[in-house]
């Protein structure tokens, strides 16, 4: 009789183990989806960071409008520093008073159409969110001086 209840008591403990062993891999696997999950949540939160970061932080707050006026001759931008306060929406007026036709370029797709000499025109350019440089595309001529800076103040 005591021999069956040492039998009965492995057989008992036998499951009780393995249940032990299954809890121990079932706490496992819902870890590992915890942090599969979590790795999802911080994907998908890093996703909306950078979105928010490059589109919906594209269109800054506009405090201020100013226009500044730009010279274009041959081969100078006029001033070749323009200092600007932070959330000041710029418009460029630009003239071209040199003899040779020159525009005024603000970034690799955005610039004035070529003026002739004598003509000017105006290029809304937005809200600088950081100092950049402005030049002329003409070929050749950006390299002979025309080229100037956009310097974005620190405090405003
Ligand atoms: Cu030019």
């Amino acid at each position: 009789m005591g021999e069956i209840d040492v039998g009965t008591d492995d057989v008992v403990a036998e499951p009780s183990r393995q249940s032990t062993r299954t809890s121990r891999r079932e706490i496992g696997a819902v870890g590992f989806l915890l942090g599969v999950i979590t790795l999802w949540a911080a994907l998908i939160a890093a996703t909306f960071a950078v979105v928010y970061f490059f589109v919906v932080d594209k269109e800054p707050e506009v405090l201020s409008y100013r226009d500044v006026d730009i010279e274009l001759s041959d081969y100078e931008i006029t001033p070749d520093a323009i200092e600007v306060a932070p959330s000041t929406a710029l418009t460029f007026v630009v003239s071209n008073v040199g003899d040779a036709q020159h525009n005024l370029q603000i970034s690799k797709d955005v610039g004035t159409a070529r003026l002739k000499s004598g003509e000017s025109t105006s290029l809304e350019a937005g809200v600088a969110k950081e100092s950049y440089l402005v030049w002329c595309s003409v070929k050749g001529h950006r390299e002979l001086g025309m080229e100037a800076r956009i310097v974005v103040t620190s405090d405003g």
